[in-house]
């Protein structure tokens, strides 16, 4: 049988202000993981009691991209660049990390993911990169198509990432916070010129986690895609 792949999804109203919502998750993601072999079950925004049950009826957990995290999460104070925040969306998908830990299922984690991972096991985030003291890259590389790498990344050796990487990387960039204090267990995989943290990972509890975007690069570049197959059959 495939793996089972639950995929974290989101919400948002068709039409801004308006009534009529949707529960998605953006086909890249579904796409990385069909591409891989995976079977991709999209998990609803729900409710925190239900994210054991839904846990039980998949395999592995992917975390996607989306909105900011809130603040309180990590114990700070609203920033005036934090942008929107799905709160609901955040306590389901923190019972969901906590369901996979308790169940010793693996997580791959991107972008926001990524950071909500961090969060969940006690770590902080910058909530925007303006806020950062250093010299900062452009990290929102909008309006360069998704799928084309714009800043280089360094993958340290021993990571599991280094086994899927070169050592001397090239990723594609939408973000605007970043990791801070670094969250329980947790080690640094992949840093950006300018010391933003890019890649986390836990080899023990099979955690791995990139700031960059593999779903909208996985169709034209190899190692993209190749993230997604050592998810779905390695990790
Ligand atoms: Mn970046």
């Amino acid at each position: 049988m495939k793996p089972r792949i639950g995929i974290a999804g989101s919400q948002r109203t068709m039409v801004e202000g308006e009534t009529h919502w949707l529960s998605y998750t953006p086909r890249n993601f579904v796409t990385g993981i069909t591409r891989a072999g995976g079977l991709p079950f999209v998990l609803p925004v729900g409710e925190p009691e239900d994210a054991p049950a839904y846990m039980a009826n998949v395999d592995k957990l992917l975390l996607a991209g989306g909105q900011d995290v809130d603040p309180r999460l990590y114990h700070a104070l609203p920033q005036a660049q934090l942008k929107a925040l799905d709160v609901p969306r955040d306590h389901f998908e923190l019972a969901l990390i906590a369901a996979a830990l308790e169940q010793g299922k693996p997580i791959f984690a991107i972008c926001r993911g990524m950071q909500l991972l961090n969060v969940a096991l006690g770590g902080s985030l910058v909530q925007d990169l303006s806020l950062r003291e250093e010299n900062t890259l452009k990290h929102d590389q909008f309006p360069t198509p998704f799928a084309q790498p714009t800043h280089p990344v360094m993958i340290n050796e021993d990571s599991l990432l280094r086994t899927l990487l070169p050592a001397s990387y090239q990723v594609n960039s939408f973000h605007h916070q970043t990791i801070h204090r670094l969250g329980s267990g947790l080690t640094v995989t992949a840093t950006a010129p300018d010391g933003v943290i890019e890649g986390i990972e836990d080899q023990n509890r099979r955690l791995l986690g990139v700031q960059w975007h593999p779903e909208l690069a996985c169709e034209t570049i190899a190692t993209e895609q190749g993230l997604f197959d050592y998810f779905v059959h390695s990790l």
